[in-house]
């Protein structure tokens, strides 16, 4: 069984997006209310040290044995690697796959959550501040919509790559004036949006 502790954000949803997608691992979301502070708790940190969600505990993982996975990228690969699905079908693919992975886990997470953080949370909104990340935000748009434009999903098929960037980006698509200048990377917007597991994923109530 995959215990999935986990809330209504973007690096939350990620691995729920693609247990939905693969339909044939069971698991079971324990909420971690962000809100409440639940993520302090010493249980929770028992999981991960850094505090942060999601966390994944299988109790059947390498060797058969219980094992614990932290970063979500990790989670969505480790979870590729066992449903033998959206990881790349070969060692090319998979090498495309990890370095699209990481790129979110590099560029576009932390590069959208600061500015996220600083347009919609951080009451004071310091004007340079936000140019500057909005700047950087761009850059990934940019190499988003170059690589949209050698294949259509950024593993080259559908995949885990996707999966990872969709939560962030969908964020900026939605609220980011500059998002319409990027149509390649709209229209993956448009077809990730389309997904019903993704759909499901992004709207399943937790807590
Ligand atoms: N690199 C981590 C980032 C995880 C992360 O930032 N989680 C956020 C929610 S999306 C969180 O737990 N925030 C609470 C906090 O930072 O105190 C991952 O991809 O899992």
């Amino acid at each position: 069984m995959l215990d999935l502790y986990t809330w209504t954000t973007t690096n939350g949803r990620k691995p729920v997006i693609f247990l939905e997608e693969v339909g044939s691992l069971p698991y079971r979301i324990h909420p971690v209310d962000l809100g409440q502070k639940q993520h302090m708790a010493a249980d929770f940190k028992a999981l991960n040290p850094l505090a942060k969600i999601p966390a994944l505990v299988d109790s059947e993982g390498p060797g058969g044995k219980p094992a614990t996975i932290i970063e979500s990228n990790a989670i969505l690969w480790y979870l590729a690697g066992k449903a033998g699905r959206l990881g790349g079908a070969d060692e090319a693919a998979r090498l495309t796959v990890m370095q699209w992975l990481m790129f979110q886990a590099a560029n576009t997470g932390p590069t959208c959550s600061n500015l996220h953080f600083l347009r919609a949370v951080l009451p004071e909104r310091p004007p340079s501040e936000v140019a500057r990340h909005a700047r950087e935000a761009r850059r990934v748009f940019e190499a988003l919509e170059a690589r949209l434009g050698q294949a259509p999903w950024l593993g080259g098929d559908y995949s885990i790559a996707d999966i990872a960037h969709y939560p962030h980006i969908k964020r900026e698509a939605d609220n980011n004036p500059e998002f319409k200048e990027f149509p390649k990377l709209l229209d993956w917007v448009a077809r990730m949006d389309a997904r019903p597991a993704v759909q499901k994923a992004m709207t399943m109530k937790m807590g």
